[in-house]
């Protein structure tokens, strides 16, 4: 097979480039290529100078994920760089697209970097669980010292190539059309000059004089990191950089990165990667299905989460036509939305002319012609079968033909929907979760007769403005609250049978769920579908709201809280779920921990092994997709599928029985042959 690496003389400077789609992963014929390119123009006496970049869409973007994991094969990345850096000539890289990872690695070896203005440098190998493993983390402190280096290694956001080159990662930025003769002419400019080698430089003494650095990144940025191992690893890296002499630096990298690379975590976070991926394919949907050109969508229903999806859509340039039934809520719902942008343009996150751009985007209304010429409708109005069907109606009769109407429902039957109108194939769901403008779940539902085209271009549209999209099929609760629904009966049950329920939210704190159930339905308003009468409590719920407990909103829900929002569990709720017990006659018992993380987790799982079963998912890393982006199942743990399958399915079933819980024949099934649900 051809290699992927080819090599041009352009007078006395070599250029080697890599052409390996989609994103030049650095895969074993990608390294053997390099190295052989070093060592041609070591030996090649014309040649004084040597550009490395790539053709296509980026420069390379990191190690090829697929090979982790299989026997190395040819030269690794650290003997690459290392070559690369041991050139004798001066060596360029010159950068488009996205040098990540290993790729921003290979650069960091290489003598000099330019780079295109639209370029992007990062190390992310922390969202896979890593830590950069060819001696990123050793030469990026280097040269643009530790307190720079920490969170492109730790947090592992790209950052774009003009910051780059503020903080020293980029030593020239060139023309985006002439990037190959911009970099081969940088690259003649230093024949002669002495050779910098980024592991010989002495930029991150900073992290020496000033040892505090590491640890005030660390509380600063706690939160975010909480649970995950990498995060840990990679300040330590960049700490000992500073500390050892290179080769000690390298070899401690080396530790900390087989340990990671060995560990359930950063399994988990590559499963993850591939999964956000597939799920955006849909089996019987062709890749090349014609697209629907969506120009203007219009959104019914200016509330929190019309606004919210509107905002999505503003955003990314898309003009968004808003209708509410009456004008003060269409200038509540408006005015809100300006605020939310306004917040973000004072946290620094962008331009007033931004906000003005977006909302210059937007056209109240309260006509529903002026949805006509819309190409995506999407209704965001009140749950209910009778009300949804009427809007659809009435969309039917007034928007184009070809567009596409969608609605919003977290649970509702999609496929009765599409009856009120006389175009189902263009009828399907989106799904958003709150607050939508934040969250970066996506469920879209495909009714029984919703087109290709429509749900192709839905998969594609969800990406544009910026969401995880995953493919539900029509059930109650789609995968995300179906599944939650049977979180939520366990721990129901479970404070009616003596658990404390800031113990169950404690578990899955412990689990990684950034809150618990109760502290969920606290945020969320415990009033939510509430019948409104004081003299009717059939649930515990029911009895909250009775007593004006309806949540944070009212500074007391479950949990009493403070003016800062600090919660503490509350005498009067224990005392109504103690009543409640007596009246149901559950006997009282003390629960262990891992009984309700059992009780809590195992359902679901069992859930999801039936939405399998039902055609209702299309694979199990869907339903992992949903509920990290969702729901804040924790990342860490590659979500309920995959979780299930490090926990072993036999263990799950075992589990479900002993607790007198059902178990599906799917799961059962899949349990005795010793399958994985991934
Ligand atoms: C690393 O470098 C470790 C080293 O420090 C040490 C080693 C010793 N490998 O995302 P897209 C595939 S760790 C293999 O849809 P975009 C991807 O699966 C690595 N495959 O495109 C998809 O395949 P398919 C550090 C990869 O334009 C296709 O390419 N680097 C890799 O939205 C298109 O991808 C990273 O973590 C890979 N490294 O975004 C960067 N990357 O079409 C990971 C992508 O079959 N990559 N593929 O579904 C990314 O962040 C994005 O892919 C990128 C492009 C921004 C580059």
């Amino acid at each position: 097979m051809a290699s992927p690496i080819s090599t041009e003389k352009h007078g006395n400077v070599l250029v080697i480039s890599s052409d390996n789609p989609p994103v030049n992963a650095l895969g074993q014929a990608v390294r053997e290529g390099l190295k052989n390119g070093i060592e041609q123009a070591a030996s090649d006496n014309e040649i004084e100078a040597v550009v490395i970049r790539c053709d296509g869409r980026t420069f390379f973007a990191g190690a090829d994920i697929t090979e982790f994991g299989k026997a190395p094969k040819g030269p690794s990345l650290p003997e690459v760089c290392d070559a690369i850096e041991a050139s004798e000539k001066p060596v360029v890289a010159a950068i488009h697209g996205t040098a990540l990872g290993g790729g921003c690695e290979i650069a960091l070896a290489c003598h000099y970097r330019v780079a295109v203005p639209s370029a992007k440098l990062g190390l992310p190998e922390v969202k896979l669980g890593l830590i950069p493993g060819a001696a990123g983390t050793q030469r990026l402190p280097r040269l643009v010292g530790a307190e720079a280096a920490l969170p492109l290694v730790v947090m592992g956001n790209p950052i774009p190539a003009k910051k780059a080159q503020a903080i020293g990662l980029v030593d020239e930025l060139v023309g985006e059309g002439s990037l190959a003769q911009d970099a081969a002419e940088f690259a003649r400019s230093k024949v002669g000059a002495d050779i910098p080698r980024t592991s010989e430089m002495t930029n991150n003494q900073d992290g020496v004089k000033n040892p505090d650095l590491f640890d005030e990144f660390r509380a600063k940025n706690g939160r975010k990191l909480r649970g995950f191992d990498a995060p840990n690893a990679g300040i330590e890296a960049v700490k000992a950089a500073g500390e050892m002499a290179f080769e000690d630096g390298v070899k401690k990298e080396r530790e900390l990165f087989a340990k990671l690379m060995g560990g359930t975590q950063s399994a988990a976070m590559r499963h993850y990667f591939f999964a956000e991926r597939a799920a955006n394919k849909i089996d019987d949907v062709p890749a090349d299905t014609p697209l629907i050109d969506v120009k203007k969508v219009g959104i019914i229903g200016a509330g929190t989460m019309g606004g919210g999806i509107a905002m999505n859509f503003l955003s990314a340039g898309i003009p968004v036509t808003i209708l509410e039934m009456k004008q003060d809520a269409l200038d509540r719902g408006t005015g809100t939305m300006r605020k939310n942008y306004e917040n973000t343009a004072k946290r620094g996150r962008m331009t007033e002319e931004q906000v003005e751009g977006a909302m210059g985007l937007l056209t109240p209304t309260l006509e529903y012609d002026d949805l006509a010429d819309c190409d995506l409708v999407i209704e965001a109005v009140y749950e209910n079968m009778d009300v949804k069907k009427e809007v659809f109606a009435k969309l039917d009769e007034v928007v184009k033909d070809g567009a596409i109407l969608a609605s919003n429902t977290s649970y509702l039957d999609i496929d009765e929907i599409a009856t009120a109108t006389d175009r189902p194939g263009y009828v399907i769901g989106l799904h958003f979760f709150s607050p939508a403008n934040v969250m970066k779940l996506l469920e879209v539902v495909r009714g029984e007769k919703t087109r290709d085209d429509v749900l192709a271009t839905a998969m594609k549209l969800s990406k544009k403005i910026g969401k995880v999209a995953a493919v539900s099929g029509v059930c109650p609760g789609f995968i995300g609250n179906r599944m939650l629904s049977k979180r939520q009966e366990q721990a129901n049950q479970l404070i009616l049978e003596g658990a404390n329920y800031w113990e169950v939210d404690e578990v899955l704190l412990d689990f990684g769920f950034p809150m618990g159930p109760f502290q969920m339905g606290d945020l969320a308003g415990l009033d939510i579908g509430w019948h409104r009468d004081p003299s009717k409590v059939t649930t515990v719920r029911e009895a909250l709201c009775a007593k004006g407990r309806f949540g944070q909103k009212a500074g007391k829900g479950f949990y009493d809280y403070d003016d800062a929002r600090q919660r503490t569990p509350s005498d009067e709720v224990k005392q109504i779920i103690a009543d409640f017990a007596e009246k149901e006659g559950n006997a009282q018992r003390d629960i262990s921990k891992d009984e309700i993380r059992e009780r809590l987790l195992y359902p679901m799982v069992n859930e999801g092994a039936k939405i399998l079963e039902e055609g209702m998912a299309q694979r199990a890393s869907d339903i992992d997709v949903v509920w990290i982006n969702g729901y804040g199942w924790p990342l860490y743990t590659g979500g309920p599928m995959f979780w299930a399958d490090t926990v072993g399915l036999d263990t799950v079933v075992a589990g479900l029985e002993k607790h007198g819980l059902p178990v599906s024949d799917y799961l059962r099934a899949k349990a005795q042959k010793g399958e994985r649900l991934t």
